[in-house]
């Protein structure tokens, strides 16, 4: 294989695949072991984008040049506390990192926290001490895999291919692709996996299926065990909506199985994320899943854990990722990100947008460039080197520049090369000594846990209470065909038919947060009482909150209930 022609796929997924540049075709890395086959939709979706090729001053078109030109001497004019970095998922490549050196340096306002996994990531820090996965070769070779809260087949395609003649199980309130091909579905109510846990965990006791020697290694196992007490055990089915009998069916499947647990970001999306993730995080320490050779649970990890960051900071001020007001700054910098529509609350977004001097630095023209003052063109992926690292399993993808890079475009090395030195700040480290080191660092199990800490309290306020029956939760799915805001959303709203309303019709969904009408599109896979939008929908965020959880500046776009009224 030519080592110099492999591209890595930049975009927000588990499964970081490899692609390879052969005879002039793009196509999947038959010899990248988890990518192995081809590449989905929005890959290929990917390669027919249409990449920023002008840079913009006001909406005219200007050279780079120019609109970097303007850029900094505005900046020179600010008081940097009143400039804003805002950085999103658009590219996952270790290189997007470099500018928030240069805006530490110079003194901006950098975010903490996050739109995503945030709150579960947290909840599983608490718990082992850090966010590792165990290598995949452990899931691959479990007998069952409980899938709780992930869209698998969807949201990781290639690690779902080298495990699909696995037994599942799959947790979640519609009955997703995974689901229907499980053994047992769980078709849970939204907000009460905690509560599911903790009943899963009174279930093991009774079977015997504690793990008494990682207890004994463990901390709080004893008071984790008191919380799923503290119930009688009938009361969990109205809240779950999960049968006693559906619980048996589950110890069943599992008993002397090896077992895997792929958690995904449904569960978390909540107030309370942080302790529900780490209450499904204690139950499979309690029924001895982490430590083994086999079995264990997966979320999305912190995929630089092991790496020295080459381009990380120490910021001196940073504000919650989701409760970001633009309003407040005199200047943003937005790299990567759509915040109109994947940011929660729009209608605060556009307004705080409107207020301020928006720069926008990404690849192509998103709903968010409406509102920029200046845009300058990032290289596309296909022309500027780059690593990328997986939070899904231990595997990076290597990205070369196979292609020239489009006109008046600059990737984000450059960039902040460029700022550095106009600024007089002291230099990036080298390109190459930073690739190298993404590239060639081997891979190293860190995923042992030291001493567990199982959770020990746990208060949640329950959405089922606040609900009244004219109400309905709100659930995201991600969407095979586009990936967050990135190529063609779904507009439409997702409901059961068991409900008072028609297809087709135009309805006013409201929120304590703001209204949008949407179309309504019928689908039984959705338990009732729920409606689903995908991410990615525009209207999507006009219904939610942009506080953030309890514990992990991070979004809780779930964390409210919607009525739905004609218009
Ligand atoms: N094709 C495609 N792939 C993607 C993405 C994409 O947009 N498109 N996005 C990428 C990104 S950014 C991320 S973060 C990952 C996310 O990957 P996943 O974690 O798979 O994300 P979702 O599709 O949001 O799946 C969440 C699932 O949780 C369910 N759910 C919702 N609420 C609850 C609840 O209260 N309890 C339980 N048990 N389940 C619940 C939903 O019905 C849904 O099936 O996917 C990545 N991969
Ligand atoms: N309601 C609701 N909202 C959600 C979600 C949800 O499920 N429901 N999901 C949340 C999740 S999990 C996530 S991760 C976020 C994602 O939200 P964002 O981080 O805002 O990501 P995207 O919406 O994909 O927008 C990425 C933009 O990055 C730019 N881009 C792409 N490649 C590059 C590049 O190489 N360089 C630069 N500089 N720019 C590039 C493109 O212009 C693209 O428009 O959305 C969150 N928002
Ligand atoms: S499955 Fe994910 S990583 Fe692989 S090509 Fe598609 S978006 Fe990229
Ligand atoms: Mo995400």
């Amino acid at each position: 294989m030519n080592l110099n022609n492999t591209l890595a796929c930049p975009l927000d997924c588990f499964d970081t695949c490899e692609a390879v540049l052969s005879n002039g075709k793009i196509k999947g890395n038959k010899e990248h072991p988890t990518t192995k086959s081809k590449l989905c939709v929005n890959f290929a979706n990917l390669l027919k984008e249409d990449f920023l090729e002008d840079a913009y001053i006001s909406n005219e078109k200007v050279s780079l040049d120019k609109a970097l030109q303007e850029f900094t001497s505005k900046l020179k004019e600010m008081n940097p506390e009143d400039t804003l970095y805002y950085k999103g998922a658009g590219n996952l490549g270790v290189m997007q990192n470099s500018p928030k050196v240069f805006f530490n340096n110079f003194g901006s306002i950098l975010t903490k926290g996050s739109l995503c996994e945030g709150a579960g990531e947290e909840g599983i820090n608490l718990g082992r001490g850090k966010n590792v996965n165990p290598p995949i070769e452990k899931l691959i070779n479990s007998d069952v895999i409980i899938v709780w809260g992930r869209n698998y087949s969807i949201t990781s395609p290639h690690m779902y291919e080298l495990t699909k003649d696995k037994i599942f199980i799959t947790i979640d309130p519609v009955s997703t692709p995974i689901a229907k091909k499980s053994e047992l579905h769980l078709q849970i109510n939204p907000k009460t996996d905690h509560e599911l846990a903790l009943l899963l965990t009174r279930f093991a006791y009774m079977e015997d299926m504690e793990d008494k020697e990682f207890i004994e290694q463990s901390n709080g196992a004893d008071w984790f065990f008191d919380l799923a007490k503290s119930r009688p055990l009938v009361s969990y089915e109205q809240t779950t909506g999960i049968s006693l009998q559906e619980i048996t069916k589950l110890f069943e499947i599992i008993k002397n199985k090896s077992v895997s647990i792929l958690l995904g970001i449904g569960v978390q999306k909540y107030y309370e994320g942080v302790n529900i993730t780490r209450a499904i995080d204690s139950f499979a320490g309690y029924i001895g899943l982490h430590n083994k050779n086999v079995g264990g649970v997966w979320y999305l990890s912190d995929s630089a854990y092991s790496y020295e960051g080459k381009f990380s900071v120490k910021g001196k001020k940073y504000v919650p990722l989701p409760e970001v007001d633009f309003s407040k700054y005199k200047l943003v910098f937005i790299q990567g990100a759509n915040p109109v529509v994947s940011a929660p609350n729009t209608k605060r977004v556009i307004e705080g947008l409107k207020n301020t001097f928006v720069v926008f630095f990404g690849t192509t023209f998103n709903d968010t460039c409406e509102y920029a003052d200046i845009i300058i063109p990032a290289t596309n992926f296909k022309a500027k080197k780059d690593v990328r690292l997986s939070y899904g399993h231990e595997y990076k993808a290597i990205s070369y520049d196979v292609e020239e890079k489009q006109k008046n475009s600059i990737s984000e090395y450059e960039f902040s090369s460029y700022m550095n030195t106009q600024f007089g700040f002291k230099g990036l480290v080298d390109f190459e000594e930073a690739f190298d080191y993404y590239t060639n660092k081997e891979f190293v199990d860190d995923s042992k846990i030291e001493k567990f800490e199982f959770l020990e309290e746990l208060e949640v306020e329950n959405l089922y209470e606040q609900k009244d029956e004219d109400e309905y939760y709100l659930l995201f799915r991600k969407r095979k065909n586009n990936l967050n805001s990135q190529f063609k959303e779904d507009s439409f709203l997702y409901i059961n038919p068991d409900c008072s309303f028609e297809e087709n019709q135009e309805v006013i969904a409201k929120s304590s947060y703001g209204e949008s009408t949407f179309i309504i599109k019928f689908d039984e896979d959705i338990k009732k009482g729920c409606i689903v939008l995908f991410a990615g929908n525009k209207k999507a965020n006009y219904l939610t909150n942009h506080k953030s959880d309890e514990l992990a500046f991070s979004a809780m776009f779930q964390e409210v209930l919607i009525r739905l009224e004609l218009p």
